[in-house]
């Protein structure tokens, strides 16, 4: 950064600001090159704080005019810098404050506030990208109704869209026409949103329970009507499922989404007008792959949900993000996992909360799921902030139950509905809903406070004589960066005593009248802590943390065969798939370090059986087969070394891939055939689990290294009409050294490459193969005329995709660094929001061997080191280097 170091914004340092604004009444003239906006403002002295000035934001604005009333402003009657402009002497009892004001949406590539995406204006405001719209208090406790008039050409234009209801519309002079909205519930300014542009749509109805019809549609880009079903039905379910399990019915006659190529991240809840990236909404079967329609299912239905979580109920200040991101990602999954297989979107959520979240939380940038401080708040959007935020609601549902967290919601909106609110008054909701309930909030309260992952290890002892099982469990939480000293949280511990014969046993503690058959859930709140069950018959095996009942990573000492008996027998699926995890990561871990210290890999044959175990039950449910069948990620298996060995890990990986892949090959031919043809395309849960179970036999099949994987592949690849099975195939051809892979992936791209998305699949499976040309091909494909670095979507493919190649982007000798400062710097320019999000694949520089240390510091040292370095890019860097 040149002037000076940009400053932090603390939590601590908020005050509610000396104006509202109530109403504001906006103008868009939307011209090839430049955009007039008119806004007129009606503020509101807010006398519960000291009389101040009137402090707008505004950031890249050209101000044309001021007026207060109908009185003109003179430049001496205001002051205007270029991220304020600041009115002194404005009435007590109100005004209207007018501003005229420039923009330049054709070459805004940041992609926030008002741009073109495709041709069509779009808009992008939170968190901050309203004041590049107009001067505003850009903060969320600021809320008002809007009234929006849109003008543009009808030719090019003949969409108009923004919050609300359309009210009125008609033609203007010189083929111009405009359209009025306006949104009677008062929103802050993040959730306003404008779209003009040449599109078509797609309709259906909703009623809601209590009659009201709404009218749904999705606007696309000409061509891609026909790839808007799956997106339309995922939204009636998202609205009638809200009903039923939430109580929460849609407040307004119309409900818009709009999907654009170019978008920062994947969907914006703004009120009315949802607008999306194309990724969360085009899906045909031979263009998307499961997880595309699965992750359009629960996008969709996060946006939606947010018409109540986050709009009608929204955060005070941006600290309080957690408040509207935590809850509606636990009610996505809650809707997902209704609508799916519960135990498989739990596996799929906690491995990704483990992969990206637990990450974070042991680097430079972890911080508390409600943060202290900011420079930029985009860089604020992250794992913790969501998906660590929505472990946390799942605990309150988890300690109150079902209908005691029902109540507290319930509570929460009937105190704050129309409000701006923070995570103490959803806590406090939550509390006061449960009088009865012996929860220590206090404590409970440190999950927002604390950053880090706890770490949870304990033992267990049987006495026979006495049949009292005693259980220990111990809580560290270790330092993050500006928190030294941590204090013991109140862990919600799921669990149960599996005995001899694989059942449950019942569950008595010390004390108590009643056992317990099944699961129940103690409440860890100690460094240390007994717990003594008495009654116990035989010497059980604890399945402990079902479900995934709180984020942390917890070591107890169970013998290999307690897991593969867990494996076997546990009740809780979770827990399940868990204990061959666990088994697995324990299996690689020693595989590396025989290969660190000269010896070696010896894959254990008990192992292998486990796992032909697994898939001689791949018939009872291909999901969780499938899952099952899959290794622990080489990224994850970092995670538990304290030094990573990038290339052991890769080793140890493939060879036991390859191991199981040769001694498996009848049962994964077996599992293979019996699961392909399936008759009609559907993604169902179970046709879903059949393709995912095939899938993971093939690359097994592939892993064995002979050709008949290979065949398979190949054959797949040139026979498969669903993008899943394609992309499959061609993922394991384009990983190894077969001769035909540069025909079949010039094939691919020959065939797809007017389709955005597909060619995102295809620069993905280039920049995520272990094959070493990999940093030379990515580096080609960013001339490649698909790609593009100003399309978001094309940098998370290739060059993000890139970051998370575990043996590539850490090779030895630091080419992968040198490859990402480049792009980091590169996009600073264009696009700091994503160069800041891939300068996070720094971040955990340090646990990495002092080579290939010296080479990422050198990386992130050019970065800190550019020339108008953004302040998002700056925050990363800076604490990365720090910490
Ligand atoms: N609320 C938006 C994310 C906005 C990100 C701003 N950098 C999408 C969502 O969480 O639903
Ligand atoms: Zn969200």
């Amino acid at each position: 950064m040149d002037k000076g170091s940009p400053k932090a914004i603390l939590l601590k340092d908020y005050v509610a600001p000396a104006w509202w604004i109530d109403t504001v009444d906006l103008s868009f003239d939307l011209h090839e090159g430049e955009t007039i906006v008119t806004a007129r403002l009606g503020i509101r002295r807010n006398h519960e704080v000291p009389r101040g000035p009137l402090v707008l934001d505004g950031q890249e604005l050209e101000l044309l005019s001021v007026a207060v009333g109908s009185r003109p402003l003179g430049p001496d009657d205001y002051a205007c810098t270029p991220d304020h402009l600041t009115l002194n002497d404005l009435p007590d009892d109100g005004a209207v404050v007018e501003m005229v004001t420039r923009i330049h949406p054709e070459s805004n590539t940041a992609l926030e506030g008002l741009y073109k995406s495709s041709g069509n204006y779009c808009t992008q405001c939170e968190a901050e990208g309203f004041r590049k719209i107009t001067y505003f208090q850009d903060r969320p406790d600021v809320m008002a109704t809007y009234r929006v008039r849109v003008e543009a050409n009808r030719q090019a234009y003949p969409v108009l869209l923004s919050n609300g209801n359309l009210v009125d519309q008609g033609d203007a002079a010189d083929g111009r026409h405009w359209a009025l909205w306006e949104d009677p519930w008062p929103k802050p300014c993040y959730l306003f949103a404008l779209v003009a542009g040449k599109l078509v749509h797609i309709e259906d109805r909703y009623r809601t329970r209590s009659g009201r019809d709404v009218a749904l549609r999705i606007y696309v880009e000409p061509g891609n009507e026909d790839k808007c079903g799956h997106a339309m039905e995922s939204l009636i379910k998202s609205m009638r499922w809200d009903e039923e399990a939430y109580g929460l019915e849609y407040d307004l006659d119309i409900f818009n989404i709009v999907a654009v190529g170019d978008f920062n991240m994947g969907a914006m809840e703004n009120k009315s007008l949802n607008i999306f990236n194309t990724k969360y909404i085009l899906a045909r079967p031979d263009t998307a792959t499961d997880t595309d329609f699965l992750g359009i299912e629960t996008v969709v239905a996060h946006e939606y949900f947010h018409n109540w979580t986050g709009n009608r109920v929204t955060c005070r200040d941006w600290f309080q993000l957690s408040l509207k991101e935590g809850l509606t990602v636990f009610r996505d999954q809650q809707f997902s996992a209704d609508m799916n297989s519960a135990p498989v979107k739990r596996i799929q959520d906690v491995t990704r909360l483990r992969q990206v979240q637990f990450a974070e939380d042991a680097g430079p940038t972890a911080h508390p799921v409600r943060p202290e401080s900011y420079i930029e708040i985009n860089n604020f959007y992250t794992p913790t902030v969501y998906e660590k935020g929505a472990e946390v609601l799942r605990m309150y549902h988890t300690l109150l139950g079902a209908a005691g967290y029902r109540r507290g919601i319930d509570l929460y909106f009937a105190r704050h509905d129309g409000q701006a609110v923070t995570t103490d008054d959803f806590l406090a909701a939550m509390r006061d809903a449960n009088p009865d309930r012996a929860v220590d909030w206090d404590q409970f309260r440190r999950w927002y406070a604390q950053a880090g992952t706890p770490a949870v290890s304990g033992e267990g002892t049987y006495d026979a004589p006495s049949r009292t099982y005693r259980l220990t469990l111990r809580q560290t939480l270790a330092p993050t960066p500006g928190q030294p000293d941590k204090r013991p949280m109140l862990i919600p511990v799921s669990m149960g005593l599996v005995g001899p014969d694989g059942r449950d046993l019942p569950l008595k503690l010390a004390g108590e009248d009643e056992a317990v058959t099944g699961t129940r859930v103690l409440a860890l709140r100690e460094a240390e802590q007994d717990f003594t069950f008495t009654g116990v018959a035989a010497s059980p095996v604890p399945s402990l943390f079902r479900g995934f009942s709180a984020p942390v990573k917890l070591s107890f000492d169970y013998t290999d065969a307690d897991l593969t008996f867990l494996m076997a027998h546990d009740s809780d699926p979770f827990n399940r798939w868990e204990a061959g995890q666990t088994l697995a990561a324990r299996l690689l871990l020693g595989l590396v370090a025989d290969r660190a210290a000269g010896h070696d890999m010896i894959v254990p044959a008990s192992f292998v059986d486990a796992i032909g175990q697994t898939l001689s039950r791949a018939g009872e449910d291909p999901a969780f087969t499938a899952l099952a069948l899959t290794l622990p990620s080489e990224n994850y298996l970092g995670q538990l070394m304290g030094v990573i060995d990038v290339d052991g890990i890769h080793a140890a990986r493939e060879l036991v891939r390859g191991t199981i892949g040769r001694s498996h090959r009848a049962s994964l031919l077996a599992t293979y055939h019996g699961n392909a043809g399936q008759g009609a395309f559907s993604v169902s849960p179970e046709a879903i689990g059949r393709r995912a179970v095939k899938n993971a036999a093939l690359a097994y099949l592939m892993a064995a290294g002979d050709g008949e994987g290979r065949a398979l592949a190949l054959a797949q690849y040139r026979t498969a009409t669903g993008m899943t099975d394609v992309i499959a195939a061609l993922a394991l051809i384009a990983d190894s050294d077969m001769p035909e892979r540069a025909d079949a992936l010039s094939a691919f791209a020959a065939k797809w490459r007017q389709e955005p998305l597909v060619m995102d699949k295809w620069f993905m499976i280039q920049a995520t193969s272990a094959r070493p040309e990999t940093l030379a091909e990515v580096r080609a494909l960013l001339s490649h005329p698909g790609f593009n670095i100003r399309n978001p979507n094309k940098v998370y493919a290739l060059i993000g995709a890139f970051t998370g190649n575990a043996v590539a982007f850490h090779a030895a000798g630091g080419a992968g660094y040198e490859f990402l400062a480049d792009r980091v710097i590169e996009l600073n320019r264009l696009n700091p929001q994503v160069a800041s999000r891939m300068a996070k694949a720094f971040a955990r520089w340090r646990n990495y061997d002092a080579e290939r240390q010296a080479a990422a510091k050198v990386a992130l040292e050019r970065v800190a080191h550019t020339p108008d370095l953004s302040r998002d890019v700056y925050e990363i860097v800076s604490r990365s280097l720090e910490g």
